[in-house]
């Protein structure tokens, strides 16, 4: 075993705290929901029961509505805020009131796939509550069949430039006080900004007035965006349920149905000035006008249609896709969302790349095991030159060289 595979599974072993991973250590105390489903399929390529459990922790946060929290509070910690107490949560664990790109189902099928024999009693039990989950955003969230978020860290991608006109629609009047922890444990130009913040906390207390219910939310919240990350990786989702629904024996009818609706919802998506998939406004309409790094996913969903974006967006860059395209002035390399490339986004980019063996493949799984050989596990990286930033010893990007990155050829 070579040192970095050795210090990607001392970084998983780090993190776990019994049944869930932390992202890291400090800046991200608790279980995050994509993170979470990214360290079990890292803990699948040395220690697969481990990798079920995490999924099964996961989803003992689920609702009774069938939502799966972006954040289970399994233990209070006052170094993340905002916590338990700020969100209000009404499922069997703390936990905040939105979810996060449902990636779970994609994982568990890898991790099902290192050994099916002995996964099988564990994915007969996930099943139906993958399945309860997607029909969640069925139900909820879907705007002209593309899906939206209700709050930017619904995306995950939480400062992106993809939000800014929605972002510019709150008045976060009398949202009060607050203390951040994030710029306590990591420099502030590397975090979102007080007014993106000050939008986060009030779109918080908004649900929690409206105690987190959907109809509510869609009726009042100003902020609703048909989100490429969300759309392109449910729909993804939804096709590796059905491929694990039809080794269970199980009826796929509905999820068939699904994904025809999301496959066309992915169209709506499509912004043919800016020629790519795009954010789009489900309030006003109005297209983001951004090439990121989730307008990418299109061929992890099974679509494709960026090959010529893509070939630009990597000749601007020497390690895969950033987050903003650096030729646009919104383009911040260091600051989270808005330039920076994610290990994580690498992976599902090239897992679809992989698919279809596009030209572009392996170049996208070479420059990323490229970067986290030359600069660690960091969260992520700045694009120009690789540099390091945000927290260290990061459980999803050690979980991506496990399962992915240190495949290159290098
Ligand atoms: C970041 O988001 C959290 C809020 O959910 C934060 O900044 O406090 C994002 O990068 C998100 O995608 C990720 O899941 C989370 C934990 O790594 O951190």
């Amino acid at each position: 075993m070579n040192d970095l595979n050795a210090e990607a599974e001392a970084i998983l072993r780090r993190n776990d705290r019994g049944g869930y991973t932390v992202p890291t250590e400090g800046l991200y105390p608790y279980q995050w929901n994509w993170d979470s489903a990214f360290a079990a399929m890292g803990f699948a390529q040395f220690d697969v029961p481990r990798a079920w459990e995490e999924l099964h922790t996961l989803f003992s946060g689920q609702w009774d509505d069938g939502m799966v929290p972006h954040i289970l509070f399994h233990r209070p910690d006052p170094g993340y805020f905002p916590g338990p107490d700020v969100w209000g949560g009404r499922g069997p664990v703390a936990s905040s009131g939105i979810t996060q790109p449902p990636i779970a189902a994609t994982m568990a099928r890898l991790v099902w796939e290192k050994d099916l024999a002995a996964g099988k009693v564990a994915m007969a039990n996930l099943f139906p509550k993958l399945k309860r989950w997607h029909a969640w955003f069925m139900d909820w969230r879907l705007d002209r069949d593309a899906v939206c978020i209700t709050h930017p860290w619904e995306a995950g991608r939480d400062n992106a430039p993809d939000w800014d006109g929605a972002m510019a629609g709150i008045d976060p009047a009398g949202v009060g006080e607050y203390q951040r922890r994030d710029t306590s444990h990591v420099d502030s130009a590397m975090r979102p900004t007080k007014y993106d913040y000050d939008r986060y906390v009030w779109l918080v207390q908004q649900g929690r007035r409206l105690e987190w219910d959907q109809a509510k939310l869609l009726e009042e919240n100003p902020f609703r965006v048909a989100d490429p990350t969300m759309t392109f990786t449910l729909l993804r989702a939804n096709r590796d349920l059905a491929a694990m629904g039809r080794e269970l024996g199980e009826d796929l009818g509905e999820i068939e149905e699904w994904i025809a609706r999301l496959e066309a919802g992915a169209e709506t998506l499509w912004n043919p000035t800016l020629e790519s998939y795009d954010a789009r406004d489900a309030r006003s309409g109005a297209w983001a006008g951004c090439v990121s790094n989730a307008s990418f996913l299109c061929w992890y969903a099974g679509l494709d249609g960026m090959s010529a974006q893509l070939d630009r967006i990597l000749n601007l860059t020497p390690y895969g896709i950033p987050s903003h395209d650096p030729s646009s002035p919104k383009f911040d390399g260091k600051r989270y969302w808005r330039g920076p490339i994610w290990g994580v986004m690498n992976m599902l980019i090239g897992l679809g790349l992989e698919d279809v063996n596009h030209p572009q493949a392996g170049r996208v799984r070479q420059t990323t095991h490229d970067l986290i050989t030359e600069h660690g596990f960091a969260e992520y990286f700045d694009p120009r030159d690789g540099s390091p930033a945000g927290g260290m010893s990061f459980t999803w990007t050690a979980a991506v060289w496990l399962g992915w990155a240190n495949r290159g050829a290098g």
